[in-house]
C-alpha cells in the first residue's frame, strides 16, 4: 500500500492551495473551494462533527446502510471491485463491505492523505485479507483507477452528501466522469441529504459546541500554518446560512473588524461584515436528485430514505 505522496507532488499540492488561496481572496465575492478543508486538523474535526447530536446525516446514512444494506448488496451481485470517492475516515464503509459478498479490491479515493492511512490501517484490521489500493487524489479529477488482476464490475459509492458540497453542474459532470471511470455495467450508491426544516438544518451547520465553526476556521488557520498568513482567528467567525432559491446551505467566514492579513507575503484587506464564502451544501428531494443523474446518464434503480425523512441512498446504473 503506497499513499505517501512524492517531494513533487507535495509541491504541487501546497502550489495548488496558494493559487485557490490567492486567487479566491483576490476576487469579489471572496471564496476558497471546500476541498482545502481537508488537511489532517480539518478531517480530525469533520469526524468530530459526524459525532454531533446536531448533525443527523452521518447517523441516517449509518441506519439506511445497516437496514438496506443485504438489498443493495443482492442488487449489486458479488465479486466487485468497490471504489469510494472521498472516504474519509470510511467508517460506514465497513457496513457495506459486511453486506457484499466477496469484494475484490477496496480503492478509497480523498485529498486527506491522513484520513485515506487511518482508514486503510482500520479496515485492513477488521476486514482481514481485503485488498485496499488507496488513492491520494481529486475525485473530480481523477481519470484512472489502480489496476485490479481481472474482470469485475464495480461499485462505486459517494457517501456523507459530499456530492452537495458540488454545484448542480460540477455534480453532473462528476456523474459522468464517474461512469467513465467505473466503467460500463457499474453501479453507484450515492448518500443525498434531503431538504428539510431549518430547525434541524440550520444547528447541523452551526453547533452548540462550535466544532463546526472550528472546522470553518481551520481554514484560516491552515493558510497561517501553510502559507506564511497571519489571520488573527479570533476576529473571524463562523456563519452558516440556508439559502431557499438554491436549495442550499451556505458557509462562511466573517470578517468581525475592519483588518488586514497577508498570504505569502500579499496583503489582503477585509471590511467589518465582509465574507469568504468556503462552503455549499446543496440538499436535494428524492425526485430532484434522480432528475440530475439522468441528466448525467445514470439510471435511478433504487432509493431509500429514513422514516422522518432525512436523508436518502441512491443506487444508480448505466
Ligand atoms: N465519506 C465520508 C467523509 C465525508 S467528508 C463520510 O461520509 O463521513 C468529505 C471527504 O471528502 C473528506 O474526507 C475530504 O477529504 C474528501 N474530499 C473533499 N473534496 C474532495 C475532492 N475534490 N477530491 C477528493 N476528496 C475530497
Ligand atoms: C462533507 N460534507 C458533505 C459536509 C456537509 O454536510 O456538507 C461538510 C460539512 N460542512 C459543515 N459541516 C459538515
Amino acid at each position: 500500500m503506497q499513499t505517501a505522496l512524492s517531494p513533487h507532488e507535495i509541491v504541487d499540492a501546497r502550489g495548488e492551495f496558494a493559487q485557490a488561496v490567492l486567487t479566491g481572496l483576490a476576487r469579489t465575492p471572496r471564496s476558497i473551494p471546500c476541498r482545502f478543508f481537508y488537511d489532517a486538523e480539518g478531517s480530525a474535526l469533520f469526524e468530530k462533527i459526524t459525532q454531533l447530536e446536531e448533525y443527523y446525516p452521518t447517523r441516517a446514512e449509518t441506519a439506511l446502510l445497516a437496514s438496506h444494506g443485504a438489498e443493495i448488496a443482492e442488487h449489486v451481485g458479488g465479486g466487485v471491485v468497490l471504489v469510494e470517492f472521498g472516504s474519509g475516515s470510511a467508517r460506514k464503509t465497513s457496513l457495506l463491505l459486511d453486506a457484499l459478498d466477496e469484494v475484490r479490491a477496496y480503492i478509497p479515493i480523498d485529498v486527506s492523505e491522513a484520513s485515506l492511512a487511518e482508514a486503510a490501517a482500520r479496515l485492513k484490521a477488521r476486514h482481514r485479507g481485503l485488498t485496499i489500493l488507496p488513492l491520494v487524489a481529486d475525485f473530480t479529477k481523477t481519470r484512472a483507477l489502480p489496476p485490479v488482476s481481472g474482470r469485475a464490475r464495480t461499485l462505486g459509492y459517494f457517501s456523507g452528501s459530499t456530492i452537495g458540497n458540488l454545484s448542480h453542474s460540477a455534480a453532473c459532470a462528476f456523474l459522468e466522469d464517474a461512469a467513465h471511470l467505473l466503467g460500463p455495467d457499474s453501479v453507484l450508491l450515492i448518500g443525498v441529504d434531503l431538504k428539510k426544516s431549518l430547525d434541524i438544518l440550520l444547528p447541523a451547520y452551526d453547533d452548540a459546541s462550535g466544532v463546526t465553526a472550528a472546522f470553518n476556521l481551520n481554514l484560516l488557520a491552515r493558510i497561517n500554518r501553510e502559507l506564511d498568513g497571519t489571520f488573527d482567528l479570533e476576529r473571524f467567525a463562523h456563519e452558516a446560512i440556508y439559502d431557499d432559491a438554491a436549495g442550499r446551505m451556505e458557509i462562511y467566514i466573517v470578517s468581525l473588524a475592519e483588518q488586514e492579513a497577508s498570504v505569502l507575503g500579499r496583503t489582503f484587506a477585509f471590511g467589518a461584515g465582509e465574507r469568504i464564502h468556503t462552503e455549499n451544501s446543496h440538499k436535494y428531494a428524492v425526485a430532484e436528485f434522480q432528475a440530475l443523474a439522468r441528466g448525467a446518464n445514470w439510471r435511478p434503480l433504487k432509493a431509500c430514505t429514513d422514516p422522518d425523512p432525512l436523508f436518502s441512498l441512491h443506487l444508480l446504473g448505466l
